[in-house]
């Protein structure tokens, strides 16, 4: 769409189109030319959204943190559903997962070879060297915030507690590459990279997501390398998760019959952490 230079700009900051969004839309144009894909300007969120997505992301910050006193030997992981279940409505909040696509629990709750989804239940009591992942998303005021971490549970072997730590590397070598006007698959080829390095895998049945307004919407966010592509470029207001879970062994999962847990297709164990971003004109924020 051919704009005349001395409009207001459509942004509605009341500047001049050319002395506000006309380089950076040119410069997105030269990008879609050399074959990037530019995301909608319609899905980046603003100021206001931002704030919403904050604020829920406090609540979900705040159960993480109450869970590390709480994700102990002799605990079932149905407590802890209860215990995020809650705290959620304390702080009139909705837990996210609840009845999302039919999912039954407030949480979920992943354990040792559990990649993920893993569900709560009464029977599955903690136990000593267990490695846990707990993946909570809150609502508030109709914004969404997840983010996920992993709970050692007594002493774990050396093997588990590195795969825990390389995990969370993975993870804030993911956030290092969030840089706006640059590919977003940059965070999947430093992620695998690590990963890689230290022996293990990254699965790719599942990957992060944006967020915002809803649970999960563009971009995909892979966490796995494709030097080859170029695809989508990050821009200031996308919000999405980066969420890598790292394996000991394969990268390849098994999806249980109950509809929901993912395993390591080879029994190894697996880690996941987890936070919801925003891009910034200078690099990113982390809402969680
Ligand atoms: C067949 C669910 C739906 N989906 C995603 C639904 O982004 C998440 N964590 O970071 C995330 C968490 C949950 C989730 C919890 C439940 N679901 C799971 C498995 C299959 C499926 O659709
Ligand atoms: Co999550
Ligand atoms: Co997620």
């Amino acid at each position: 769409m051919k704009r005349d230079p001395n409009d207001p700009c459509y942004c509605g900051s009341g500047r001049k189109y050319k002395k506000c969004h006309k380089l950076i839309d040119e410069k997105l144009e030269a990008a879609r030319r050399e074959g990037f894909q530019i995301f909608p300007r319609q899905k980046l969120l603003h100021a206001k959204d931002i704030e919403g997505i904050k604020a829920a992301g406090v609540i979900t910050r705040g159960i993480l943190d109450m869970l590390a006193a709480e994700v102990k030997e002799g605990i079932s992981t149905q407590r802890i559903d209860d215990l995020v279940a809650a705290y959620t409505a304390e702080h009139g909040a909705i837990a996210a997962t609840l009845n999302y696509n039919g999912f039954p629990k407030s949480c979920c709750t992943s354990i040792n070879e559990v990649v993920c989804h893993g569900i709560p239940s009464k029977d599955r009591i903690i136990k000593h060297g267990d490695i846990v992942n707990v993946d909570i998303t809150t609502i508030l005021n109709g914004y969404y915030a997840d983010s996920s971490r992993m709970y050692c549970v007594g002493e774990v072997s050396a093997e588990a507690r590195r795969l825990v730590d390389v995990a969370l590397e993975c993870l804030n070598i993911g956030l290092e590459q969030v840089k706006p006007f640059t590919r977003l698959n940059n965070i999947g080829d430093a992620v695998e990279a690590h990963a890689n390095a230290n022996g293990y895998s990254i699965v790719r049945d599942l990957c992060g997501h944006g967020i915002g307004k809803t649970f999960h919407e563009d971009p995909e966010v892979v966490h796995y390398a494709q030097p080859k592509k170029k695809g989508v470029l990050m821009m200031p207001g996308m919000v999405f998760t980066i969420e890598p879970m790292v394996n000991q062994g394969t990268y390849k999962c098994k999806f249980l019959k109950d509809g929901w847990t993912v395993e390591t297709a080879d029994k190894k164990l697996s880690a996941q952490w987890e936070h919801t971003l925003v891009v910034t004109d200078t690099g990113y924020e982390i809402l969680t």
